[in-house]
């Protein structure tokens, strides 16, 4: 059994779409460390959870990183979102418009922690579109697209996500290592 310790439902389900791997949602509520790396969010994270658990697991942190304003929100991607909302983070932008989506995935068995990433850029929409996904997908649309995330099915957001990509190379390493 593999646990997947994260308080948003549409993670675990866009994950488990990925795999034929039983993974169970586990509600635990960690700390989110304030911090300026994703990286460090999840290490202190899964720090946390296996500490109480001690089985396999892993977290799931992510943030939308938007260029002209150097990255913000990133990190704070949780809180711009509760606060802000799609409509008004994506009126604060003029004409250059690119972000990119981080994820990163901490996942412990034993005494070592292993990372997995994956990002995928994309422009920032003038205006919301889309009923499906969370956060802010209705104002995201991947390189190669003209649809935002929330315009996309799970599968397809699958094929281009940040989180699709990082959980990909965390089944790979999982397959070859158990
Ligand atoms: P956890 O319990 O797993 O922490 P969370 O929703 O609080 O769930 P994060 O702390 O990783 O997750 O916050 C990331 C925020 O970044 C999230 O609330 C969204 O606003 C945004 N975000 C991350 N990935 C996204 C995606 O695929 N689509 C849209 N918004 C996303």
């Amino acid at each position: 059994m593999l646990y997947f310790i994260t308080s948003n439902r549409h993670k675990y389900e866009e994950i488990q779409k990925l795999t034929s791997v039983t993974i169970e949602q586990k509600t635990l509520d960690y700390p989110e460390i304030q911090t300026d790396t994703l990286e460090a969010v999840a290490e202190y994270g899964i720090e946390y959870c296996y500490s109480r658990l001690k089985v396999p697991c892993f977290v799931e942190d992510s943030g939308l990183f938007i260029e002209v304003l150097s990255g913000f929100p990133g990190v704070y991607s949780n809180y711009v979102f509760r606060t802000l909302g799609c409509k008004k983070v994506a009126a604060l932008l003029g004409d250059n418009r690119g972000a990119y989506f981080k994820s990163v995935i901490a996942y412990r068995d034993g005494p070592g922690t292993s990372f997995f990433t994956g990002e995928i850029h994309g422009t920032i929409t003038e205006t919301v579109r889309g009923e499906k996904g969370f956060g802010f997908d209705p104002i995201f649309i991947p390189e190669g697209e003209d649809r935002t995330f929330a315009q996309m099915s799970t599968e397809e957001k699958n094929l281009y996500s940040h989180r699709g990509k990082a959980f990909k190379t965390f089944i790979n390493y999982l397959e070859q290592v158990r």
